[in-house]
């Protein structure tokens, strides 16, 4: 076995590395307020250390391990299972939003996908027509439940065996991945394949990490979604299953209950959803 055959932490987190790598980005950060947030962060440590007396022995642990995270091109994944859900719930509170709540990103978006029209099928090989096939439609309205104009909705999502196309090789590289163009009253009809949950990988340091603790690798199976209309504030969400494994336990707390799907066979016998999205201004 190779990586260039089989998908490994190793492989998959120096994708993710690399991808973020080269989007050099940045923040106005002032100086007053990155000093109180490190007197913060670094307060936090000592709080830590002295409550639970942490040994020399797990301080050089703790140093390897953040040395391994690096190699292994982990940080994006161990940063987005483990911190993101914090910040995304301070970016959602911040102001007073009521539109469809958001969820994390996670480690696998990337921009510019293929456009596809509003009634598609995501792109897929034959081997994922194998798994179930879903139907996922719905409009993207403003808060008073009127359709947007220009609304596009970003999906990407893994196949049946939790893989995503540019982060495991060899998979076509706009797999499951796509940019829906609404019609022009925000409506959209997509047919895709219904994931399945998802271990994330656990061969590499945040494996270990986990491990350490007796915790586990998983999330809830789900679709990555990012909408966007003209004028409109912009949502990064997820959407899970009803009654699906670790929606209950997601390693990345990152499920919300208004972002639960309950599709159900339709006449054809294929399962079906609707889940319209309201946007926010602005
Ligand atoms: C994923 O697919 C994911 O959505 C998150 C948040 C972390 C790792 C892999
Ligand atoms: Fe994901």
């Amino acid at each position: 076995m190779t990586t260039t055959e089989n998908p490994t932490a190793h492989a998959s987190g120096n994708a993710a590395t690399d991808k973020f790598k080269s989007e050099r980005v940045s923040s106005d950060t002032s100086v007053e307020r990155a000093a109180a947030i490190y007197k913060d962060v670094l307060g936090a440590f000592a709080e830590i250390i002295h409550k639970h007396q942490v040994t020399y022995d797990e301080y050089r642990v703790l140093k390897q391990w953040m040395i391994d995270v690096g190699e292994y091109g982990e940080w994006p994944l161990w940063l987005d299972v483990f911190v993101e859900h914090e910040i995304e719930e301070v970016h959602y509170n911040r102001k007073h939003f009521s539109g469809t709540k958001g969820s994390i990103e996670g480690p696998y978006y990337v921009p510019d996908s293929p456009k596809l029209p509003a009634k598609c099928t995501m792109p897929m090989r034959e081997q994922d027509k194998a798994a179930k096939a879903l139907i996922f439609k719905g409009q993207v309205t403003d808060l008073e439940g009127k359709g947007l104009q220009g609304a596009t909705i970003e999906l990407w999502h893994a196949d049946e065996e939790g893989y995503y196309s540019q982060f495991a090789p060899g998979i076509p590289e706009w797999n499951l991945r796509g940019t829906i163009e609404c019609d022009d009253e925000g409506n959209f009809e997509i047919t895709t394949l219904k994931p399945a949950p998802y271990k994330i990988p656990a061969d590499g340091p945040t494996g270990w990490f986990i491990d350490s603790y007796g915790g586990h690798p998983w999330r809830p199976a789900h679709l990555h979604l990012m909408v966007k209309a003209p004028g409109k504030r912009a949502i990064t969400t997820q959407l899970y299953f009803q009654g699906g494994e670790w929606v209950e336990d997601d390693v990345a707390t990152a499920t919300k209950p208004e972002l639960i799907l309950d599709p159900q066979p339709n006449a054809d016998g294929v399962d079906e959803v609707t889940y319209n999205f309201a946007l926010d201004p602005q």
